[in-house]
């Protein structure tokens, strides 16, 4: 027996940085916080390598294939597309989702690479808007020492450096910036509290938006 109202949606949630900022170790700890807590949560990423096209960007990320920038751009915002509509219901059914990378990462990435902006971004418009973005700062040298890059196309210093300056223009009023060097345990903490409280103004209506 639910206690919520039909109107009650789940939250979009998206954890965004620089590789190895520890998107994916907090995504699965806001997980089984808001399950402990009794939420329909799910934890998604992207790319999501399961379908056909994140296949193809998968076989490009481990340098098993080349692709155009701005056709490997497209793929990845293709791969959010294939999934914008099973988003759509599940937020409509009160399911709320933590996904590890989003738009913004299609663009810091591609524009580092040099290709404009504007350009990046027209391919993310209609997809759905967060409710919250949570960036995890931190200084690409320090993301480094962490267990070292494995290999992945992108995961070079150099390159990382370009894509933290792009990411610093990108920011709107669904970001929270949180020190990611902190210990992992702190970092939880503060990433609790930001979406416990998104997820209460998403169940009371909060409108979802494009
Ligand atoms: N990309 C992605 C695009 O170019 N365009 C797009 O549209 C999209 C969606 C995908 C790549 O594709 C690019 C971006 C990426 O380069 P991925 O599979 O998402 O790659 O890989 P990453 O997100 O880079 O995953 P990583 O595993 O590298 O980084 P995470 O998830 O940020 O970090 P995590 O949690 O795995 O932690 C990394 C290490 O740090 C430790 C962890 O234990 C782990 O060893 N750690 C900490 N250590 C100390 N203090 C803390 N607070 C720590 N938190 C974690
Ligand atoms: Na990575």
């Amino acid at each position: 027996v639910s206690g919520c109202n039909s109107e009650s949606r789940g939250a979009l949630v998206v954890l965004e940085g620089l590789d190895r900022s520890g998107k994916t170790s907090q995504s699965s700890r806001l997980l089984t916080y808001l399950e402990g807590l009794g939420h329909s949560v799910e934890l998604w990423r992207f790319p999501d390598r399961s379908t056909n096209v994140g296949q193809m960007i998968s076989s490009y990320l481990s340098n098993k294939s080349q692709l155009d920038d701005h056709t490997i751009h497209l793929l990845f915002s293709a791969n959010r597309w294939e999934k914008r509509s099973l988003m759509e219901t599940k937020l409509k059914a009160g399911t709320t989702l933590i996904v590890d990378r989003y738009s913004y990462s299609g663009v810091a990435f591609s524009s580092a690479k040099g290709l404009g902006d504007e350009w990046c971004k027209a391919p993310e418009i209609g997809l759905l808007a967060p409710d919250l973005v949570l960036y995890l700062d931190i200084q690409p040298e320090k993301a480094a020492e962490r267990g070292g890059y494995g290999g992945e196309k992108y995961e070079q210093l150099e390159f990382q450096r370009k894509v933290a300056q792009c990411y610093q223009v990108l920011h709107d009023a669904s970001w929270k910036i949180v020190d990611a060097c902190q210990p992992i345990e702190d970092i939880e903490k503060q990433l609790q509290e930001l979406v416990l409280e998104c997820v209460m103004a998403c169940q009371k209506g909060k409108p979802l938006a494009n």
